[in-house]
This record gives structure tokens, sequence and C-alpha cells, in this order.
């Protein structure tokens, strides 16, 4: 489907309305970010044939404006004219003659269904009040999706036709309303909530690959070298599967992925099909780095930068019945951090790159303070401003990237450079790519840990693939794709990391955990629902492989629930938990699954993985509280929405795109769940403060959902 913005034609039969008089229409398909959806189960059609009417009502509750309107529509390839008219209402009833009509012509040959966007100018001016959206089509059998869950409580689907004799009259049930967004600062949406947004091309059948582990024997914990080098490569915004691992994504990563590091490292090691982290960059490293989720005191990062994120198509701060709680950005001082407690254990430690949970309120939370020996690039800022290092006076550098640590790797490529990496000639004397600084960065740091005595532990965090997505030119090329180059920058990494290792003689002693901060945001993360920043898989699982030869069986792939809480007491067990942090200062809220590494056929229960969002963040995030558990052998996930006051549930095992809302038939997979959500909100601890959404009217906290 194309983005042409088509011509229009514009009626100016009501052109006797001065106001709006002149203004015109202007058909498009909506970009990828405005489209919409609903779930099939809670959805209908309704066809508007040649002189039939549909249209939606509209309650606006504060003067502004609307600049159009996006619908889903389907059968456009039958569409001639589409008329959109703006009328006051009175109940169901369009009343008075239209404040606004405009006609433009659809495109033909459009198959499918089609998010259509209605751009309006100049934008409509409204006072408060009851309005209605008409639709009318010539030549047509263009259908409109209906929401029959009653998406927009303030208005209904309306229909004019011969079954209701020529007069107006609510259609398709009370609760049923067009599928439709409005453009412009008045807010009306019948498919607010994030977890209804759905891209159609989510229902594209889908077919999981089921690996097969090989036979192996698995060594005893107290047979394996304890105080192994650990290095976790943390990439940014790396979709589930954006990597071409099939034993990590089951097969359902697009070919543009091609990363032949990580699939030797998956060959040679474990992957995980199902491990989690928060939905965004912070809160995942925070929670990497504290062992705790964001309701512990010290760690308390729900969300980038603040919990009150209105706009962009979510719900207004003045439509929205609470307020997001305050939150930090930074780790307290005060947390022990993972490097901290490693260090305790013997380790030597660095970070690289991209950091974000330091620095916003003093520099006691940045990497050098908070127990890193070494720290390379990080800092407060959460993304790259620039991918490629640029000229500044004799030198280069890499403009505005942290604190100019990675300037001494900003020279351009250098044949000698080339010639090691086995990079292509066609680079020579260009700008250094951010993704090789950093290798660069790691070469330095790993070639002074191994000649020392201790262990190390070496945070590896890319920029890549956080926006803005350039890709090394040689890499876009090859892939045919800026993103899917870029991701190719991160297997380059891979590479020079387990050639370096080999170097330096430390592979067999050292454990890697390749993995993201949440899910994929510059594409699909098909067969998954939604991306970075939602609640839905989409948003919150992530790749990740472990590699330790000799230690974790190669080839083979788990489904064990893992979450970024469990990689602290995870190191910990492997370092052989000769210090621990007091848990009455400092408890961790993971679970090691050190004993997966060496048996992933192993049998374990880990609790329920649980998250706590008590704000706004635009189309993406309302407060929710969430949990992922494994009931009878198969895997739930119950969600309590607190705007709505309402629960959904699906099975993971056999819905992997959280399609079918299981709440009203499995009530007894919910009711426990809940009461565990309660026990996981409620535990005692001093550390253990949960942000809830705050009363709008009092300030008081909400609480924890109810019990069902
Ligand atoms: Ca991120």
């Amino acid at each position: 489907m194309n983005k042409h913005v088509f011509p229009i034609l514009v009626t100016l039969a009501f052109a006797f309305l001065q106001v709006h008089a002149g203004a015109e229409i202007r058909l498009s398909v909506a970009d990828e970010n405005e489209q919409l959806s609903v779930n099939p189960r809670k959805a209908g059609w309704t066809k508007v044939s040649t002189g039939n009417q549909k249209g939606q009502t509209i309650a606006v509750n504060k003067s502004g404006t609307i600049k159009g309107v996006v619908l889903l529509v389907a059968d456009v390839e039958a569409a001639g004219e589409l008329t959109i008219s703006l009328f006051s209402a009175n109940g169901d009833r369009p009343e008075d003659d239209a404040i606004f009509s405009g006609s433009a012509q659809l495109p033909g040959g459009l198959k499918g269904e089609a998010s259509l966007r209605v751009d309006i100018d100049p934008p409509l001016k409204l006072t408060k009040g009851s309005y209605a959206l008409v639709l009318s089509s010539k030549n047509s059998n263009l259908r409109f999706r209906l929401n029959s869950a009653n998406g927009y409580p303030g208005g209904r689907a309306i229909r004019k036709n011969s079954s209701s004799k020529g007069e107006w009259t609510g259609a398709a049930g009370s609760g049923s309303d067009l599928v439709f967004r409005l453009l412009g600062d008045i807010e009306a949406n019948s498919v607010s909530d994030s977890a209804e947004m759905m891209p159609r091309s989510e229902r594209a059948p889908i077919k999981l690959i089921q690996h097969e582990n090989p036979e192996f024997t698995p060594l005893p914990f107290a047979k394996i070298r304890r105080q192994p080098n650990i290095v976790t490569v943390m990439v940014d915004d790396l979709g589930w599967n954006q990597i071409g691992v099939t034993q990590t994504t089951m097969g359902t990563h697009p070919k543009i992925y091609r990363t032949p590091n990580l699939a030797k490292l998956a060959a040679g090691g474990l992957s995980f099909t199902h491990a989690y982290a928060q939905p965004n960059c912070a809160p995942t490293r925070a929670a990497m780095l504290s062992g705790q989720y964001p309701a512990r005191i010290h760690n308390d990062v729900y969300v980038v930068g603040n919990l009150n994120r209105h706009g962009r198509g979510g719900i207004s701060r003045e439509k929205s019945k609470f307020l997001g709680p305050k939150q930090t950005e930074d780790v307290a001082a005060a947390a022990i951090t993972v490097a901290e407690a490693l260090k305790q254990n013997g380790y030597a430690t660095a970070h690289i790159g991209k950091y974000h949970v330091g620095g916003h309120g003093g520099d006691e939370t940045l990497p050098e303070n908070v127990g890193f020996d070494i720290n390379i690039g990080g800092f407060t800022q959460g993304h790259q401003p620039v991918c490629f290092a640029s000229k500044n006076g004799d030198g280069w550098e890499f403009r505005k990237l942290g604190r100019g640590h990675f300037d001494r790797f900003a020279a351009p490529y250098t044949e000698e450079y080339l010639t090691k990496h086995g990079f292509p000639n066609s680079l020579l004397g260009t700008p250094k790519h951010v993704s090789d600084a950093l290798s660069d960065a790691m070469e330095e740091t790993i070639g002074k840990f191994a000649t020392g005595k201790k262990p190390f532990y070496l945070q590896l965090h890319p920029y890549a693939v956080h926006g803005p997505v350039r890709s090394r030119p040689d890499l876009k090329t090859a892939t045919g794709d800026e993103l899917a180059g870029f991701v190719a920058s991160i297997d380059l990494i891979i590479g020079r990391l387990q050639k370096l290792l080999k170097a330096t003689g430390t592979t067999d002693n050292t454990l890697i955990l390749f993995t993201s901060d949440n899910g994929g945001t510059h594409k699909d993360n098909l067969p998954l629902r939604g991306k970075k920043g939602m609640l839905t898989e989409g948003g919150v699982r992530v790749p990740l492989i472990a590699y330790w030869p000799g230690v974790i069986p190669a080839n083979t792939v788990t489904d064990h629930l893992v979450h970024t809480v469990d990689y602290y007491p995870t190191y910990l067990k492997l370092a052989g938990d000769r210090w621990t942090p007091p848990t009455k200062k400092h408890p961790l809220d993971g679970e090691s699954f050190a004993d997966v590494l060496l048996n992933p056929n192993l049998e374990r229960n880990r609790e329920p993985i649980f998250y706590l969002f008590p704000g706004y963040m635009d189309s993406r995030a309302q407060p929710t509280v969430v949990a992922i558990d494994e009931i009878e052998g198969q895997r739930y996930k119950l969600l309590y929405f607190y705007e709505a006051d309402a629960w959904q549930l699906y099975n993971l095992s056999d819905d992997i795109g959280e399609k079918t809302d299981l709440i009203k038939t499995h009530t007894s997979v919910a009711a426990p769940l809940s009461r565990k959500i309660r026990a996981w909100l409620s535990q005692q601890h001093p550390t253990w403060k949960p942000k809830y959404p705050l009363h709008k009217a009092t300030g008081e906290p909400a609480g924890p959902p109810p019990l069902l």
C-alpha cells in the first residue's frame, strides 16, 4: 500500500457557513504510527452503500481544533468518492446544516484493510458540544471498522439507511463506535487503550519453530569454575526477533536481519525465547544495575523522564482519571549496584556505552562513582546524537556523545584498521561509525583486564539501535535496509568480542549475555503485539543468548521466564556468593538462573514476572499492573488497567500475539493471579514503596488493583 496523498475534490455545498468555507480534505494512508487496529473479537464492519450514511457522534468537552480523522476501512478497491461532513448533534441525530463538508476521490486498487487518514485544511475550530461525523460515498461498497466494545464512551456509531426508513438512528448496538481517532487538540478515540493497538498484519498466521535440544550432560554446579569473566551486551531498542537467530526468534525474524556472529553464539550457547525487560531504556537499565523492580526506593525509575507524558495520541491530561506520581531518573547512590557487589566479590569492573540512569541529579550516580573501575561513555543521556564521527579542527570527535570518551576512537578508517577487522576498502578514510568505536573501547578495556589477576565484569552497552538509525554504508548495502545494517553493526561487535576473547585466552572462562533493553520500535515486532514502551509482548520481550563454552550446553533453547532483575543474582551465584548485599539494605527482586545455564532442560518454577506502571506515556501506556505466570503448564499474562478499571488475560503459550482476551472465561486462572499481584505489591520491607497512580481529585494513591 503506498502513502501517496490523493488529489481532492472539494464540495462547497455548505459554503454559506463562512467559518469553514474553503476548508478542504486530503486522503492518504496513515503512516505506521497512526495506524488503527482493534481486537477482531470485539470488532465488526459497517458498509456505506451509495445513498446511505453512517457516522459517529462525538462529545467535545472543551474548545479546540480538529485537523482531521483516521478511520479504519476496507474494500477500498470498490470505492469511489468519499464525503465527510461534520454536524452539531442532538443525541444520535445530526442537526441543522453541516458545519463542514468535504469530498475526495478514494484511490482505486487498494486491497484489504487500511487506516485512512483524512486531513482537514485549515483545521476546524469547535466549541464545547455534541457533534456528528457523517460519512457517505458514491459508487462504493466502502466498509468501515466498528469497535463493538464501546471503545469511545463519549459517543456512538449512527446510521441513516433504508432499514432505518431514512431517519437517523444508532447503529450496530449501543456500545459500537466507528474505529476512529481525531487529529488535532480535541482528543477522541475509539481505540485509546494501548493494549488494543494491533497492526493488521499481526493477524497473519504464525508458525513458531520449536527447537529440540541436543543431548548433553549437565555439569553439576560444584564442578564449574567459579568467578568467570562476565560480559553483558545490552543493545538499545533491539526487538525480540530483529536478529537472524532462529533459536531465539522461533523462526519469526524477517530475513533482512543477518547476524552470523550472533547465530554462532546461539549455536554454541543457550537461547531464551521468553526473556523479559522493562518496556523502556532507563527502567531496564535501572533494573539491571540494582537487581530491583522500580517499586524499590533506590530504583524508582518507572519510565524515561516522568510519569505524565500525555499527548501524541494518548489520553490527555484533562481526561485522564489519575496523575502519574513523581519518580527519579537515577538509580540512587544508596543502592548497591551489581558492579559494587561484584567488586566485593573480587571483580574488576567496567561500563562502556549508554548508561542513562546516573548523573541527572548529581555526579555521585555516574558509573565511575557506583562501582565501575572504568567508564567509557556512560552518562545521563539515553541516546547517541550522532552515529558517525565528524571533524573538529585538526581532530575528530563524536559530537555530544557522552563526555568525549569515545573521541580517541573517532579517527576515520585506516587501511590497517580495515585489514585487521576484515572491513571493506570502500570505508577507507570515511568517518568512524559509533558501533566500531564501541568495539575499539571494548578492545582497549578487555586488553587491560586480561593482563590482570582479577576476573572482570564488563557492561558493554551499545548505542545502536536507538534512533537516529544510521547504518555503516557497506552494511546498509549488504542488508538493503538502514535498520538491518545498524543491527549488523551490533553483530560485528559480537564477532570482535569473540575474536578478542580467543586472542586473550579468556573464551573458556567468560560468560557472555547478549540482550536488549526493550522491544523494537523502528519496525514491527510481529508476531508480537506492540512496540517499545508498551506492556504487550512487543514492548517487553527481548532476545537473550548466553554463551560460555564448556559450561553452557551448546545449541540449546529454553522457554524459562527470565527478567532483567535476574542478572544480578545470577552473577552473584556464579561469582561464588562470597559477598551478597545485606537484604535489609538492598534486597534483590530477581532469581538466579545459573541453574538453567547449566541445564536448560531443568524443571523450574520462577515466581511471576510483575510490572507496575503508574503513569502515562503517549499512546503506548496508561496506569497498568501486569503479571506473567505459569499455571498448569500454560503461560498466562494478566493485566489490570486503572483508567478502565478492567482486566485482560492472555494465554501466551498458544496466543503469542495477545489477540484473545480470556478474562471472562478463565476466572480460575485470573483470580489466583490477581491475588499474587496483591501479595507482590503488599510485601513488607523498608525499601518497598510501590508508587500508584494518584486520584486527581484527592491526590491519594489508587493502591493495588482489586482482587478478582
Ligand atoms: Ca531502549
